[in-house]
């Protein structure tokens, strides 16, 4: 099966580690939505980072269902989701989260690099900024309240949570303040350390 996307995309990067995490076996293919978009586009009509071209030539996108794929190929036993159904319900609610804030990023990052100046819209960007650092208020209040599995164990939620946490420090730096979110800084920074980030670097 082939992965494609570049990984300075949070969605493309949470599958590549996934991927690795679960012992899939997969080739990658850095293809970008931008500057590639018309040899993406022979691949996925739809250009969306990821596409996954499973071995069969069928194509999957979108990361969340892309990793349902993924966990029901590892087979049973090897879900990176919890399934006892109060940690599964928080699992998700921090999964939830952890997508929200990239959204919002990849919203900023839209607004400011694809329009020009002129026609940004500051009500909007405003609005998108508020809602991400809810998202991140709401998750370091999670971490706060019951760390996160981290280590060679990290779950779905872990990987995500880090992955996202790193994408929007590396796309909008200074615009976050990491001070305010010590816990989520903390994670995110032993998860970069893992040989299966280590192995997926987003640049
Ligand atoms: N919900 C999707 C979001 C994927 C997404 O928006 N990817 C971006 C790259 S970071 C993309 O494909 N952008 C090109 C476009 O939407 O036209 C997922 O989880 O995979």
């Amino acid at each position: 099966m082939k992965l494609i996307g570049m990984l300075d995309s949070p969605y493309v990067r949470r599958v590549a580690i996934s991927l690795r995490r679960l012992g899939i076996a997969f080739e990658h293919e850095p293809l970008s939505v931008f500057s590639t978009f018309e040899r993406f586009r022979r691949i996925n009509p739809v250009v969306k980072a990821p596409t996954l071209v499973c071995d069969g030539g069928e194509s999957l996108m979108d990361s969340t269902l892309i990793i349902d794929y993924l966990e029901a190929l590892a087979g049973p036993g090897h879900s990176l989701m919890p399934s006892a159904l109060p940690d599964r319900l928080r699992a998700l609610r921090v999964i939830g989260l952890a997508l929200a804030a990239a959204e919002k990023t990849v919203q900023i990052v839209y607004e400011r690099n694809l329009r020009p100046v002129e026609k940004q819209h500051a009500p909007w960007l405003e609005r998108v900024n508020g809602q991400l650092l809810a998202a991140y208020a709401e998750l370091e209040a999670e971490l706060v309240q019951r760390p996160l599995q981290g280590g060679e164990t990290i779950g779905q939620d872990g990987i995500t949570v880090a992955v996202v946490w790193s994408f929007t420090r590396m796309m909008l730096g200074d615009a976050l303040d990491t001070r305010a979110y010590p816990a989520l800084d903390a994670f995110a920074s032993e998860a970069e350390r893992l040989a299966i980030f280590l192995e997926t670097p987003a640049r």
